[in-house]
């Protein structure tokens, strides 16, 4: 047996079909078939599956059954999906590259219209095979995709994916994060069928507070051409049925207004059930439903308006993760993350540094929390590269496409700390740009750096922005509070200012004597309300977001004190103690909230 398939030629089989935004579909409201649950998995450190076309299964043993060469799927060990590898198994932990997952199911043969896969998300590459068919790969570690199976589906399946976490230069995010980079298909696996012509998206949105406009557009896929098909969009609590003829490219913009409308806000986060139906000749061919909120959200000089009234984001970061269960966190872990925020008197939530599970931004329209949703264009990205370019303007709308309808996401994040590079700030312009040809019903930002050498809150990216978002851990990185105060006297800033990050260390002190050691949650605390004395005369600075909820592991974390996690959290890893810091913020934010009202 000789494998001499030259090394980069086997991948390049595997590179196309892309699926990419475009092939997602809109399945709120969609019966879904869950393929959660077993499936059989190896790591495949040298790429067998797809060198030797293992998905085939082409030989067969002595029993007649089809195999990979010598092996069964159905052999190999089982592990649940959704989750991460790395927590599966103690080998596992440090593992990254590609891995195969197999399932078999059943499917009941009816097939009139089209059957499609969606993966909530899988690290990084995913390649899709069904019955021995490639059918497609997906690039992207945190964002939904579809996969239309609807030829090759039989009663009996089999389901083949390759996940590849390998962290390569030219992805978003690059090699270097400071987050662990968990390996699997870590979100649902699901099935669902649509009719031959069917709703592809759906994005409602409200246009103005005091008018009360709604605006519902309409997409449908499926046939090359449509004639005489109509959309009839509803809200049944407030008896609103609204229709519009969809044009020849299935598509239609449809504005009404819905005088009775209760406003969803941080206080009173109403939601509203709708459906929006596709008929043609009076017959009802498809429907999707949501769960809405309606708001507004702008900007008006330095302040962040909501609902025509300015409002002040009191929040903190949260990557998503627990210790037990990683990236693959569970509704409960996310309530428990909010419960946490509230308790600090948060009314928004960075979710650092990726777009996390949509269970997020559900939970959170319906808790009244805001959200910050970001790409991980991290730290430094390959910014000349036409490909990464692609990659990360996919993301961005595949996250867009995903959480449009959600009241609770108010901002778009384009990237976290760039260098301010001619290269960076083409290719984040182009993505800000991206994000509001998509979306015109949200805020864009970006977490900048701020200018060290002459003390200013000064990015060319700013002009693109409407929220200027910046990092700075003064009293920390740097232990001169003296460049802040300037920072924060010399800039004029003409949009708002969020302070996207800022913090310190902050380990357990054990003994009387490591107080205030550097590091300490004594420390931490200082420099906490140092940087709490200078928001509150700053008044430009419309919203604070401490790094970071919950103590973390990273890779990039090997300190003494640190062990593999970053201890910057306001509670620790196990989410059950508060550090001192906690309390500041608490206090503050607290003083924010009586002022407001
Ligand atoms: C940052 C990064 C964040 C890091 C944090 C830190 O500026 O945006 O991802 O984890 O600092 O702890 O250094």
């Amino acid at each position: 047996f000789v494998d001499n398939i030259h090394n980069e030629a086997y991948k390049d089989y595997y590179l196309a079909p892309v699926l990419d935004a475009e092939s997602y579909v809109f399945t709120g409201g969609r019966r879904e078939v869950s393929l959660d649950g077993s499936w059989n998995f190896s790591v495949d450190m040298y790429d067998n599956c797809l060198r030797a076309k293992w998905f085939l299964e082409e030989e067969t043993n002595s029993e007649g059954r089809k195999v990979p060469l010598d092996y069964g799927f159905d052999d190999w060990e089982e592990i649940p999906v959704p989750a991460v590898w790395n927590l599966v198994k103690p080998e596992y932990f440090y593992y990254e590259g590609p891995a195969v997952y197999s399932r078999r199911f059943l499917f009941d043969g009816k097939t009139e219209g089209h059957v499609f896969l969606r993966f909530g998300a899988a690290a990084y590459e995913a390649r899709v095979f069904l019955n021995g068919e490639f059918l497609g790969l997906h690039l992207g570690g945190s964002t939904p995709f579809c996969v239309e199976v609807t030829s090759y589906l039989k009663e009996e399946n089999r389901l083949i994916v390759v996940a590849d976490n390998t962290r390569r230069q030219d992805q978003i995010p690059s090699e270097n994060t400071d987050w662990f980079l968990y390996g699997g298909i870590y979100r649902g696996v699901s099935l669902f069928s649509v009719p031959d012509t069917y709703i592809k998206s759906m994005n409602v949105h409200l246009e103005g507070w005091r008018e009360k406009q709604v605006s519902v557009s309409v997409s449908l896929g499926g046939a090359s051409h449509y004639e005489g098909g109509e959309a009839v969009f509803s809200i049944p609590e407030l008896q609103i049925k609204e229709s519009i003829s969809l044009g020849p490219g299935g598509t239609a913009e449809l504005t009404f207004v819905a005088e009775a409308l209760s406003l969803w806000s941080v206080e009173s986060p109403k939601l509203y059930d709708v459906q929006l139906s596709y008929l043609k000749e009076g017959t009802v061919i498809d429907m999707v439903r949501d769960r809405i909120g309606f708001r507004t959200i702008e900007t008006r000089g330095n302040e962040i308006i909501l609902n025509g009234k300015p409002v002040f984001l009191r929040g903190v970061c949260l990557h998503e993760e627990t210790e037990e269960n990683g990236k693959a966190v569970t509704k409960e872990d996310i309530r428990n993350a909010f419960i946490k925020a509230k308790e600090m008197n948060c009314n928004f939530l960075r979710l650092a540094h990726y777009p996390h599970t949509e269970w997020v931004s559900q939970l959170a329209d319906e808790e009244g929390l805001l959200l910050w949703e970001e790409i991980p264009v991290y730290w430094w990205i390959d910014f000349s590269n036409p490909k990464t370019l692609a990659d990360a303007k996919n993301q961005l709308t595949e996250l867009i496409k995903r959480d449009y309808n959600r009241a609770s996401v108010i901002i778009w994040s384009v990237g976290n700390e760039n260098p301010d590079t001619d290269e960076r700030y083409h290719f984040m312009r182009e993505l800000a740009e991206t994000a509001r040809e998509l979306d015109k019903s949200r805020l864009i930002s970006a977490a900048c750096l701020v200018d060290a050498v002459n003390l200013k809150i000064s990015d060319r990216l700013e002009e693109h922005l409407d929220i200027i978002g910046f990092n700075e851990y003064y009293g920390w990185y740097d232990p001169d509070y003296q460049k802040l105060i300037t920072i924060l006297e010399e800039s004029k800033p003409e949009k708002p200012v969020v302070i996207s990050e800022f913090g310190a260390d902050g380990f357990a002190s054990t003994s009387e004597n490591m107080n205030k050691v550097r590091g300490s949650e004594e420390e931490q605390k200082e420099i906490y309300e140092m940087q709490v004395e200078l928001f509150k005369k700053t008044s430009y600075i419309q919203g604070t977001v401490p790094w970071i909820l919950f103590d973390y592991r990273t890779p990039k974390r090997l300190g003494a004190y640190q062990k593999g996690y970053n201890i910057k959290g306001l509670v620790t890893a196990d989410r059950k103690r508060e550090k001192p810091a906690f309390t500041v913020m608490k206090k503050f934010y607290e003083e924010v909230r009586k002022n407001e009202q």
